[in-house]
């Protein structure tokens, strides 16, 4: 049987910047602070890591191999001075085989880069670029006979549930290496032993459980055994689900045969100090809060995220896009890095129920290129996509500025479109005239948003808000307008919003905090949730939700004052000031209306049993604290 030991702790970390050494574990970035203070300024070179093991125990024939979750973004490993591997691409599992330099006491060494080059994805884009080994580590002992450990980083069992009227189908191909019989065990999710059969071989289950989105993510477990003379050497399993979907250009996107319309967010992997060296409690609480914001779809962008988060995705019933990292500028030289990064997503991330489209680029179109070149890799990997795994749909996300008849728009399955309406480009109505244009030429093709989003911060306000303005306030209204606008056009595949979390991208100053991108509902450090976020709650949400708006709007001017509620606890919404009823409001999810200020206001919000509340004080200028001074700037090109 396989031994697997993680080895994070005990690194000596060795910073070219400076040279120095210090000692520690993983996961470990060394931009954590550079990466997200802005002026696009950030270490990017080569770095070592070295970690000293004495050899384990084995046996003779074992054989020994280093596996790497996540390495940003190009790793050399040697052993004992040894080359062992190398690998382009920060977001996958790689694995290297060290058993020919092993020695008693041994010395591992990586060197990690993350410097600029045009042949390794992403090299521009709105986000930092982390340097270091900043997932886990392992040491994986294995006997002659295991199951393949050199095939693209992957767990080597691919799982291909189908289902029809209530009966599932099944087959089950795991890889192994030299002598062996693979028996294939399935268990439910009690652990019961399903059925038992051969590697290879298809079975019928007769009413399956099926993986059912946020209501039912029912999951399976597959267990792949390797017997030599009816003896068990290796063992590894995955988890699986069945389910059915498809995508109706007229009507959305079906689970299960029953229309399921997408509606959620896109997520980065990054937090304040550590970058994306993240652990499982960042993971949990992300999921923890995407679920409570009522999402059934999740955008995971612009990369492969860590296996835990999809792992976690399956058991919420999430939706997933899953996509690599080809964005903004296509390099011709990059083209084989695109193709090693998607097969590496599809091979090691393939038997998660919760992905259902693999993503091939972002804003491919942005800058300027060799348009043919782009097209061809384009097709490339569509084609890729299929051969791998032609149980999902292949999707993009386009650049705005590309119109709705570019090439590149027209090769994947289904399109998606990153539309910032009202943002970047003023006029909100604009959404309503893009995708009638886009429908009526294209009625076939299904389409979505990819991304939307505004910037707000939750420190700046305004009575009167505006595009550009960064304030809270801009981004709710924004916000507001947007599910209305997807209410009235309940076609759209899939929606995601742009972002759930701040993250850092250290070629932006915006808003006087450079480093960030602030079009997050929830703040970088997950501590709060701006008043966007509630009013997707009020209308994604079976919780129940009453939101006052504005809290954090403290000092406010004028006569009359602004009062937002978001709320799906039905009507009315009673509005008391100072213990004053003021105003009784109808409507739905988004409930406004204009109060007399006085000089100190206790505002409380009651609907269903539930209440809201908060204090406003009169002020005679507007707060400037509150007005964006500095900072409006994108250096990272866009
Ligand atoms: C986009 C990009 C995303 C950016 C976003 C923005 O279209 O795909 O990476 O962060 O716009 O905020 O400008």
């Amino acid at each position: 049987m396989r031994k697997i030991t993680n080895i994070n702790k005990n690194w000596q970390f060795t910073y070219r910047k400076d040279n120095t050494t210090t000692t520690l574990d993983l996961p470990h970035t060394w931009n954590g602070i550079d990466g997200q203070d802005g002026g696009n300024d950030y270490y990017r070179g080569t770095c070592t890591y070295e970690h000293t093991f004495e050899k384990p125990e084995m046996k003779e024939g074992d054989l020994l191999y280093v596996e790497f979750k996540g390495v940003n973004a190009s790793a050399k490993v040697y052993l004992n001075g040894n080359k062992v591997c190398s690998h382009d691409g920060g977001y996958s599992t790689f694995r290297g085989n060290l058993t020919p330099y092993l020695q008693e006491s041994n010395v591992l060494k990586v060197e990690v880069d993350n410097s600029a080059n045009d042949t390794v994805y992403p090299q521009r884009a709105d986000f930092t670029f982390y340097g270091g080994i900043y997932r886990d580590v392992n040491l994986i002992v294995v006997g002659q006979n295991h199951f393949e450990l050199d095939y693209y980083g992957c767990n080597p069992i691919k799982i291909e549930p189908t289902v029809k009227n209530g009966a599932g189908e099944l087959k089950v191909t795991a890889w192994n290496v030299g002598e062996g019989e693979v028996e294939i065990s399935v268990y439910d999710a009690e652990g019961t032993l399903v059925t038992t059969f051969k590697n290879g071989e298809h079975v019928t289950l007769e009413n399956v459980h099926l993986w059912n989105g946020l209501e039912d993510p029912y999951l399976y477990r597959v267990v792949a055994t390797l017997k030599v003379d009816g003896e068990a050497v290796d063992e590894i399993s995955a988890r699986f689900g069945f389910r059915s979907f498809h995508v109706d250009p007229q009507k959305g996107f079906f689970l299960n045969g029953k229309s399921y319309p997408l509606r959620g967010v896109c997520r980065h992997q990054d937090r304040p100090g550590i970058g994306n060296a993240l652990t499982h409690k960042e993971h949990e609480e992300d999921m923890a809060i995407i679920k409570e914001i009522g999402a059934n779809t999740i955008r995971l962008a612009h990369y492969q995220h860590d296996d835990y988060f999809y792992d976690l995705c399956d058991e919420a019933g999430m939706v997933i896009w899953a996509e690599i990292p080809y964005i903004s500028k296509h390099m011709p030289t990059g083209n084989p890095n695109t193709e090693s990064q998607m097969k590496e997503l599809i091979l090691q991330q393939f038997n998660h129920p919760s992905i259902f489209v693999w993503g091939v680029s972002n804003e491919i179109t942005m800058m300027k290129t060799d348009k043919k070149d782009l097209i061809e890799n384009h097709k490339k990997l569509n084609d890729l996509c299929h051969q791998l795994d032609p149980s999902r749909l292949t999707t993009l996300a386009c650049f705005a500025a590309c119109g709705p008849g570019n090439k590149s728009a027209h090769i994947t399955d289904i399109v998606s479109w990153n539309l910032y309406l009202g943002w970047y480009v003023p006029g909100l109505f604009l959404n309503d005239w893009w995708i009638k244009l886009f429908h009526a030429l294209y009625p076939n093709r299904a389409i979505g948003y990819s991304e939307y989003g505004a910037e707000g911060m939750p420190n700046l306000h305004s009575a009167k808000p505006k595009r550009f303005d960064n304030t809270e306030e801009y981004q709710a209204i924004y916000h507001e307008y947007m599910l209305e606008f997807f209410a009235r056009n309940p076609y759209l595949w899939a929606t995601h919003v742009w972002n759930m979390f701040d993250f850092a991208a250290d070629g932006r100053d915006q808003g006087g905090d450079p480093g960030m991108n602030h079009k997050g509902l929830v703040n970088f450090s997950r501590t709060l949730k701006k008043d966007a976020f509630y009013v997707y709650k009020a209308y994604w949400s079976k919780e129940p939700v009453l939101h006052l708006s504005g809290k954090r709007y403290v000092n406010r001017t004028g006569k009359k004052t602004n009062i937002t509620v978001y709320s799906n606890m039905g009507t009315p919404v009673e509005v008391y000031n100072n213990g004053k009823l003021v105003a009784t409001l109808e409507g739905n999810k988004v409930f406004k209306t204009k109060i007399v200020l006085e000089k100190e206001n206790n505002v409380v919000v009651k609907a269903g049993g539930l209440e809201d509340q908060a204090t406003f004080y009169h002020v005679d200028k507007p707060d400037p604290a509150y007005i964006v001074t500095s900072g409006n700037s994108m250096s990272w090109e866009k």
